[in-house]
Parts: structure tokens; C-alpha cells; sequence
């Protein structure tokens, strides 16, 4: 006879609230004892969980992205008597926990409350210490490969940063950095077998800001184990020695409060590369999850055909490249991996000073850099007759200071840019998330690129179709004062659908600006100069303003781009068109 057994979660060490990342079975699967039935990921490790016994999955309670611990409901299983007596002879439980028990993961026993913890005060070097890391006690594990190695010589690395992958045929690790400083030389290599206390690499060491305030109360509290100085941290010189040893924590800070480890046994792991499932680090799993990739469609290039980041980076590189099924939401969201430029020490070659960037510099870098590497540009340049705009300007300049209004020509370029947007929407559309639908905005709002000391900010004029001249010289005038004052307020600088950046007030005579996302065009301006034009019968001195229009070459085509500067053109050379 059959019965509907509960399966809960096993013990699984110290971890709890790990993130459920794969459902291996489905209802109406017959599946065997020790067949895995879900995969667990904690920060540093992947588990598998296999099922204690076998039998018919009746129900699949856990579900991706749930988060569970110890005694969670993982699914009902029909277990037919017969099954479960001949589970007896290989399982030593009863139903449930305790049969799961004997099967889970389970904390090695022989670590040593590890002392290296990161945060653990009095651990960490001095900055400027040559240090060595070594690899701690990783519980059961000897002649550990090493499969992928995260960092490089000149790398700054912060505490509990990995370092390395390491990976037996049943479990896969990362090893986190016991010390925040700048790697000096690596001394693994990619295959190389390393056991505990061997060298990993050494480093110079740097204060880890972030880890000051919990080393101290980390240190307070009374329920810890007294400090263990022999395992964890390693001199190998005498305190006045410029070198020493610190033992990579075997888990990401946590070590020093656990008596029990945090990794599971690995002959109590089930076997990660058994063909059914792509085989992979927690680091790339996760990396390929950011991103959206199916590992199972990554072609591994590591040993035993493991997926490593690279291949990951390539594969989703080339799905971009031909356009495969990646949408416009994606591609903007994708954080990307770009090759890192190398870190040079310049002080090597002459006295040097390191700065900050201001904030508005960070946030508005990433904004364009995102734009840049998401967004197929084109550039038009074209040129627009101002001369008889230039003069009708002039000519307002008594009555505008009357007015109190400074009449630059920027009023006037943005006139003839909301204009022209009306007439030919699409400048002014956004694309959809999902990349297959235009977004038609039934308004005109223009953002103006500011040059403010702090970096560029980009305030918004709403409905510029609607407002005088005047109305806009002062608009705009009040918004630049506050950009350059850092007093524009968030609301300020959204809602536009096209971007005006005029460099003419500095010069130059054309350059590429870059779309303000989602916006798909952004309209440069560069210093106007008399050019002579010929005019059929002879050369005439005529004002030029040089136009640089980038877009989006998603949405706008090239004739289309080139239909909108031409349109700038006769609008601007004539300002009475405006008016058709
Ligand atoms: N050709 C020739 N002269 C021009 C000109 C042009 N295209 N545009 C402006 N000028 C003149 C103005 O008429 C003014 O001359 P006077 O002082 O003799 O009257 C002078 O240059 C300075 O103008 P301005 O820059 O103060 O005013 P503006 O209205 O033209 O521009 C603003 C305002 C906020 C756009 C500008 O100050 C600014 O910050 N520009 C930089 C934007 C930027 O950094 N863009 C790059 C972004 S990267 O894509």
C-alpha cells in the first residue's frame, strides 16, 4: 500500500533562508532515493537536496525563489511500502526530517571555529603589510582543484571577496578574502590541487572601512568563542615582520560565530556534473541568473566542460550580436561585464593625486554609459542658416532687457526643435520594455544639457510648444541658475522626450552627444561662425549653426534622422515657418 509522505528540508548546516534556484522533479515524476529534487544557493555554495526516499512525486511545495530553512515542506512523494522497505536497508530514518537527515548535507565536524574571520578584531593586518593568504580547513576536503580564479594581481579586493573556485566532483566553493588590500601576486593556478594552509596568494594589506564598526562589536559580545589564535591566523614571522599569514574565512564573515561549519559535506552533496544540469559555480549561476541566461544553453569551456563566467559574457555577446530574442528592456538593464582596463600605478612615473568624483559625475557616467553601450547611435550633422534669425534676435534685445529677459538664441532653438518634434513625432517616441512598441508622447517637453562645476545635469522645459519666447528665455535662465546651485529638485529634471545640449557659448563645430535613454534623439549645438554660401550667382557671407543629431537607430532611420535636420534647418533659417 501506498502513503503521501511530507518531505521536509534537511539539516543543512548553519544555512537557513537559502534561495530555492532549480526544481529538478515535476508531479507524476518516479524518482529514486538520493535523486536530487531541488537546488538550494546560499552566497558560496550550491546544494542539491535529494530526496530521502523513492517514490512518485505527488506535489512540489517549494517553489524558485522561495527562501526556506531547516523543516520547510519541499513536496509530497507516494511511497509505496515496498519502497520503503527497501529504503530501510540504505536509509537509517523514518519518514520525513529524520530520514532526511541522514541523507542532507551536513557540517563537516573537524573544522575549527575559525578565528580568521574577517571582522574578527585584531585579524586583520595593518595597511601596508605584506600578507599571505592561505586556504583554511575546508572540512573533508583534500586535493581540492582549483577551477576559477576571481581575481588578478593589482586588484583592489574587499573583505569577503572571493578569491578563487574551488570544486570536487560533488561540491563547489568560493573562498573569500580574509583582508581588504590590493592583490600583489597570485600564486595558484587554474587545476592546481590545493589543501588547507596552502598559499593562495599575497596581498598588501588595506583598513576595510566597512568592517571596522562590526570587528569591535562583533568583539563585545559575550556569547562568542574565545579568540583561537593557532588555526586561524598563521604568523610566519615575528610581529615586527612586514609578512604575514591570514587564513582565508571559509565563509563570507561569518566563521567566527560558528562552532559548526557552513559548508556541506561533500559526499553528502549530490554530484553537481552528472550531465543533467550544466556545470557551474554559485558565482556564475548567479551571474548567469543577473543576466537571464539558461546555463543549460552555455557551452562550457573549462575542465569536464564547466561553464565559466567567460562563457557566460560570450554567449550573451553574441545573442546580442545577432539580435537573438533580447529585447530593449533587457539589453538596457543588462549589467554588463565589460573588459576591465588594467590598473596602472602612475605614481611610477610621476607624482600623483587621487580625487573622487563628484556625485553627479558617478550617477550621470553611468546613465550615459549605459546609453552608449545599449543604445545602436548615429550621428547626423547638418548645418542651419541663422543669419536672418540672428538678426531678428538682435533686433529684440532692447525690448527683452526691458523685459528683464536675457533673448539668447536658445529660446529659439527650442522653439524650432518643439516644432519640429511635432511634426515628426517618432524624435520624441520611446521604446517599450520589451523593445517591440513605440511610446508616443502627446507632449513636448525638452530637457536642456547644464554644464554645472559638480558635472552635467539635464533640467526639463514642459511644453515648450505652448510657452513665448520670453516665457522660455526665463525658464531657462531660472533652471540653469539652479542647476549650477545644485538646487533642481528630481521632478525637475524628468518627463522630457528629447534632449537639447548647446556647446555653442564655448565652441567647436560639431560632435556626437549621446542619447539621454529612454529618450532616442538628443540635438547638439556647436558654435555658429559666418561661412560663405553660395547662393547661385556668387558667395555670401551667411551665419552657420552646426547641428550634431544623435538617435536611436531602433527607432529613428537614417532618413528620418536626416529629414529632422533639414526640417531644423528650414525652421530655424526662416522663423515665420513656424507659425505654418
Ligand atoms: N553660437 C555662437 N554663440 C552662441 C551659441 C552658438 N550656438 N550659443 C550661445 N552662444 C553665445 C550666447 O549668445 C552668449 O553670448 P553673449 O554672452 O555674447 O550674449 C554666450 O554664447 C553664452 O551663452 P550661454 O551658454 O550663457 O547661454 P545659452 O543660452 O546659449 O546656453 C546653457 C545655456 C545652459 C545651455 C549653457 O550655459 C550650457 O551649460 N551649455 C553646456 C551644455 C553642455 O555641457 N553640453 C554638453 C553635454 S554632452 O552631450
Amino acid at each position: 500500500m501506498a502513503t503521501v509522505e511530507e518531505i521536509l528540508l534537511p539539516d543543512i548546516g548553519d544555512f537557513s533562508n537559502v534561495e530555492v534556484i532549480e526544481i529538478l522533479v515535476a508531479p507524476g515524476d518516479r524518482i529514486e532515493a538520493e535523486q536530487s529534487v531541488l537546488t538550494l544557493e546560499s552566497e558560496k555554495a550550491t546544494i542539491e537536496i535529494p530526496s530521502p526516499k523513492r517514490g512518485v512525486v505527488k506535489e512540489m511545495i517549494a517553489k524558485v525563489g522561495d527562501k526556506i530553512s531547516q523543516g520547510a515542506p519541499l513536496m509530497t512523494l507516494e511511497v509505496s511500502e515496498t519502497a520503503g522497505a527497501s529504503e530501510a536497508a540504505t536509509l537509517t530514518a523514518a519518514p520525513t526530517v529524520a530520514a532526511a537527515e541522514a541523507q542532507a548535507p551536513r557540517p563537516p565536524a573537524s573544522l575549527p571555529a575559525t578565528r580568521s574571520a574577517p571582522k574578527a578584531k585584531g585579524t586583520s593586518a595593518d595597511s601596508g603589510e605584506t600578507v599571505s593568504v592561505v586556504l583554511p580547513d575546508v572540512g573533508d576536503f583534500s586535493d581540492v582543484p582549483v577551477v576559477e580564479i576571481l581575481i588578478a594581481p593589482g586588484d583592489r579586493i574587499a573583505v569577503n571577496q572571493s578569491l578563487l573556485t574551488l570544486e570536487t566532483d560533488k561540491a563547489t566553493m568560493e573562498i573569500p578574502s580574509p583582508q581588504a588590500g590590493v592583490v600583489e601576486e597570485v600564486v595558484v593556478k587554474l587545476g592546481d590541487t590545493l589543501n588547507p594552509g596552502d598559499l593562495i596568494l599575497t596581498l598588501r594589506a588595506e583598513s576595510d572601512a566597512t568592517s571596522t564598526p562590526e570587528a569591535a562589536t562583533d568583539a563585545d559580545t559575550s556569547s562568542r568563542p574565545p579568540p583561537q589564535p593557532a588555526p586561524s591566523q598563521t604568523a610566519t614571522s615575528t610581529p615586527d615582520a612586514a609578512e604575514r599569514s591570514i587564513v582565508a574565512p571559509r565563509a563570507h564573515g561569518e566563521a567566527e560565530r560558528r562552532q559548526a561549519p557552513v559548508l556541506p559535506r561533500p559526499e553528502d552533496m549530490t554530484a553537481i556534473a552528472t550531465g543533467r544540469k550544466p556545470h557551474a559555480s554559485p558565482g556564475v549561476r548567479r551571474f548567469a541568473r543577473q543576466l537571464g541566461v539558461d546555463l543549460a544553453r552555455v557551452k562550457g569551456s573549462g575542465p569536464k566542460g564547466r561553464v565559466v563566467k567567460d562563457d557566460v559574457q560570450n554567449f550573451v555577446k553574441q545573442a546580442l550580436t545577432q539580435g537573438a530574442s533580447v529585447g530593449a528592456a533587457s539589453a538596457t538593464t543588462l549589467p554588463f561585464q565589460l573588459p576591465s582596463v588594467p590598473e596602472i600605478d602612475f605614481a611610477r612615473f610621476g607624482e600623483v593625486e587621487m580625487t573622487e568624483l563628484p556625485r553627479i559625475k558617478k550617477i550621470s557616467g553611468r546613465h550615459l554609459h549605459r546609453s552608449w553601450i545599449t543604445i545602436p547611435h548615429v550621428t547626423q550633422f547638418d548645418e542651419a542658416d541663422i543669419t536672418e534669425l540672428e538678426a531678428f534676435r538682435k533686433g529684440q534685445q532692447e525690448t527683452a532687457a526691458k523685459e528683464g529677459v536675457k533673448l539668447t538664441f536658445l529660446p529659439f532653438l527650442l522653439k524650432a526643435v518643439a516644432s519640429a518634434l511635432q511634426r515628426m513625432p517618432i524624435l520624441k517616441a520611446s521604446l517599450s520594455g520589451d523593445g517591440e512598441h513605440l511610446i508616443h508622447k502627446h507632449f513636448t517637453h525638452i530637457g536642456v544639457a547644464v554644464d554645472t562645476p559638480k558635472g552635467l545635469l539635464v533640467p526639463v522645459v514642459r511644453d515648450v510648444d505652448r510657452k513665448s519666447l520670453y516665457a522660455l528665455a526665463r525658464e531657462l535662465t531660472d533652471l540653469s541658475a539652479k542647476a549650477r546651485d545644485g538646487k533642481l529638485l528630481p521632478g525637475d529634471m524628468q518627463g522630457g522626450c528629447f534632449t537639447v545640449s548647446s556647446l555653442g557659448g564655448i565652441g567647436g563645430t560639431a560632435f556626437t552627444p549621446i542619447v539621454n535613454a529612454p529618450e532616442v534623439a538628443i540635438l547638439g549645438v556647436s558654435r555658429s561662425a559666418i561661412k560663405p554660401v553660395w547662393d547661385g550667382e556668387a558667395f555670401a557671407p551667411r551665419l552657420l549653426l552646426p547641428l550634431s543629431l544623435s538617435y536611436d537607430h531602433r527607432v529613428v532611420d537614417g532618413a528620418d534622422g536626416a529629414r529632422f535636420t533639414a526640417l531644423l534647418g528650414q525652421l530655424l533659417g526662416d522663423i515665420r515657418r513656424l507659425l505654418l
